[in-house]
């Protein structure tokens, strides 16, 4: 029967996913899920500072989305950032150096958890102050369409971020002038210790354009597959010169806020039942067994290497010397200025 599933791949949402794809899309949200582990344990051991914000059980997000999207695509993301760049491709040994605040950190050192950017993957943060990418994601859809490159521009933010005036004020302008964005929005329950529901009147949030004229969609953000559709689907509305398009991922974060949130406004029985009942890599394996294409005994042993991986580049990263002092100068200004600076001759 067409489109029956077997050991060659799965079909959803009229695409086939294929073993190699499966296994891709699978190896990547545990890479992010070990990856992040690991972080929170160098954070407990005091080896990464300042602020880090993780994103276990949203990698379906990170993941899928990039799936759907094309290499010179633009992204924008919140803080939490790290398994957006990762899953863009970026060299993960210069992600861990960037938490760690090595030299060969992703920006040198200098930027940490918050302020991963990378030209070359076409990220562009990695942004603290919640909210701010968005306006900056209307620059580069603009950018996009006056060059006619075909670029579509992914801006990601929050359901805490998706209050901001500002976000408005962006959807208005990216209707108006039919900008080629996809502004996602990661609805994983919480902002800080604030539950949606007790922040916002209309909790629905891909409803939140109709008043701009910019569609939104509502998407399981526990579901890789359905994940890649859907962004697939509004890449396609954002390139045809429709405008702008909100997807909203439902989704859940299963770590605090941040490193220093012990998460008490919310049940364990809470947590455990995302957790247990919704985790997007436990389901993305039962699919992959259900098929045929792999067994637990082969997942385990993948797992073991990955661990085995992540342990080896932190390892390197921490291996790696601190910045050079006077590393800190430069990029402050595009053109130094001479005598701009604290200390005189400190250019670098
Ligand atoms: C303009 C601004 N206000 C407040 C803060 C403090 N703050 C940091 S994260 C956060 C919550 C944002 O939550 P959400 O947008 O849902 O993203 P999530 O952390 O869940 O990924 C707040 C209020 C900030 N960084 N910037």
């Amino acid at each position: 029967m067409a489109n029956e599933n077997d050991a060659t791949g799965i079909h959803h949402g009229g695409r086939f996913f294929d073993a190699e794809r499966l296994s891709h899309m699978h190896d990547m949200m545990l890479f992010i899920r070990r990856f992040e582990e690991k972080a929170g344990q160098l954070y407990g051991l005091r080896k990464i500072g300042g602020f880090c914000h993780l994103c276990n059980g949203q990698e379906a997000i990170c993941v899928g989305v990039h799936e759907a999207a094309r290499p010179d695509d633009d992204f924008l993301t919140g803080y939490r950032d790290h398994g957006h760049i990762l899953a863009r491709g970026a060299d993960p040994t210069a992600v861990m150096a960037e938490l760690l605040g090595r030299a060969g950190g992703i920006v040198n050192g200098k930027g940490g958890s918050m302020h991963m950017f990378s030209a070359e993957h076409h990220f562009a943060g990695g942004n603290g102050i919640v909210g701010e990418q968005v306006p900056v994601a209307l620059g580069f859809g603009f950018a996009s369409r006056y060059r006619g490159d075909g670029r579509v521009t992914f801006c990601f933010m929050g359901d805490g971020a998706v209050n901001q005036g500002a976000v408005y004020e962006s959807f208005n302008m990216a209707a108006l002038w039919k900008l080629p964005v996809v502004f996602v929005v990661e609805n994983n329950q919480y902002a800080m210790g604030t539950a949606l529901n007790r922040a916002s009147a209309e909790t629905h949030l891909y409803k939140r354009g109709i008043s701009f004229k910019v569609p939104g969609m509502q998407v399981d953000g526990m579901d890789v597959l359905e994940v890649v559709a859907q962004s697939a689907e509004a890449r396609a509305h954002a390139a045809s010169g429709e405008g702008p398009i909100i997807l909203e991922m439902i989704t859940y974060r299963y770590r605090g806020h941040s490193m220093s949130d012990p998460a008490t406004y919310r049940s364990r029985e809470e947590v455990d039942e995302w957790r247990a009942g919704r985790d997007p890599i436990a389901r993305l394996q039962r699919q992959m067994i259900e098929i045929g294409m792999t067994d637990a005994l082969q997942l385990k042993e993948r797992d073991r290497a990955i661990k085995k991986r992540i342990n080896e580049i932190a390892r390197a990263a921490e291996a790696q010397p601190e910045p050079e002092p006077a590393e800190m100068w430069r990029h402050v200004y595009a053109q130094p200025i001479e005598g701009a600076y604290p200390y005189p001759g400190r250019a670098g």
